[in-house]
């Protein structure tokens, strides 16, 4: 059996949310939801997936409406537990819609997502979910900041890394080892996509471990940083996202080795820098990908 979906309510959250499923028959439906049948015309209380009181509607033979609480958290309980059992996704209707796109305009933290979202009425009439759908899980990124962490020895110019990206004195920058006490978020564009660049203390072995390691458990995306002038290594991460490899000071010294060479002092290497960190977050292939983007399910995420 094919079940298919849609949310019938817009993005802001109301008393009551309804879900409309569609199938062959009204007993699939119901097989699915684990509940007892509704007559056909009848709308009652039942609980649905054995998690939540909600209205169950029955206005025709292949249509039910599920009427949960219409708060984010039911809301997106629901469509999980749908999306789990296979149940296909259909665009809201088109009203609905354009309320979604509005909202996903205004929520949207990156440049990347306008064009992205105003090209999504076109793409979600002319092919539907037929071709399957662009990863929503890396277009997300560009509705709210991924982070990215930066980590290494003290003293190497990570501060005024960001300082140079972020275009102003965002975090403290001097020639003292432990200048930065604490996990500092600024707000920086990399090509387009906006990210939370997390700047933390210099790691050196001992003071300040438990809050790099908060940190990196929070990344999207590392940052390992040396310096060039030093033979040591990037800090070893161990950490279940992607690493970077970034040379820092890259004016004072060749060091070998590999890694992004950048220059906070000579703003060098700063658009490789960002355009790196955009394509691993959100790489071209995503971007360009011509299918449908569910951008509206990050809104009951
Ligand atoms: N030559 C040169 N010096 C730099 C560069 N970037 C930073 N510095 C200098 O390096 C020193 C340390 O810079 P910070 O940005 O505070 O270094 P940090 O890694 O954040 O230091 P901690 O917060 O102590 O871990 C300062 O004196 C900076 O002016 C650069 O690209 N080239
Ligand atoms: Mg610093």
């Amino acid at each position: 059996m094919t079940v298919r979906f849609s949310i019938e309510t817009g993005p802001s959250p109301g008393a009551v949310g309804v879900i409309r499923l569609r199938s062959e028959s009204g007993e699939d439906l119901f097989a699915l939801l684990g509940c007892r049948q509704v007559s056909l015309g009848d709308a009652r209380v039942r609980a649905v997936f054995d998690m939540d009181e909600m209205l169950v509607a029955r206005p025709d033979e292949r249509c039910v409406l599920l009427m949960p609480h219409g708060g984010r958290a039911v809301m997106r309980a629901v469509l999980e537990r749908l999306l789990a059992l296979g149940a296909k996704e259909d665009a809201p209707p088109a009203s609905d819609l354009q309320a979604w796109l509005d909202d996903a305009l205004a929520r949207a933290s990156s440049p990347l997502a306008v064009d992205l979202l105003l090209d999504q009425p076109r793409r979600w009439t002319e092919q539907g979910d037929s071709r399957g759908l662009a990863d929503g899980t890396v277009l997300g990124c560009l509705l709210s900041p991924p982070v990215v962490v930066a980590v290494g020895a003290p003293n190497i110019g990570k501060s005024s890394l960001l300082n140079a990206l972020a275009g102003r004195p965002a975090a403290l920058a001097f020639d003292r080892p432990g200048t930065t006490r604490d996990a500092v978020g600024v707000l920086v564009d990399c090509a387009g996509l906006v990210v939370r660049w997390v700047d933390t203390p210099g790691f050196d072995g001992v003071g300040s471990a438990r809050l790099i390691e908060d940190a990196v458990r929070s990344a999207d995306l590392v940052l390992s940083c040396r310096d060039a002038a030093s033979v040591e290594p990037g800090p070893d991460i161990a950490c279940e996202v992607p690493v970077i490899d970034v040379v820092t000071r890259a004016d004072r010294g060749s060091s070998d080795g590999g890694g992004l060479r950048t220059s906070a002092l000579e703003r060098s290497g700063l658009t490789d820098l960002v355009r790196a960190i955009r394509e691993t977050l959100v790489p071209d292939a995503v971007l360009s990908d011509p299918r449908p983007w569910r951008f509206w399910e990050s809104h009951v995420q």
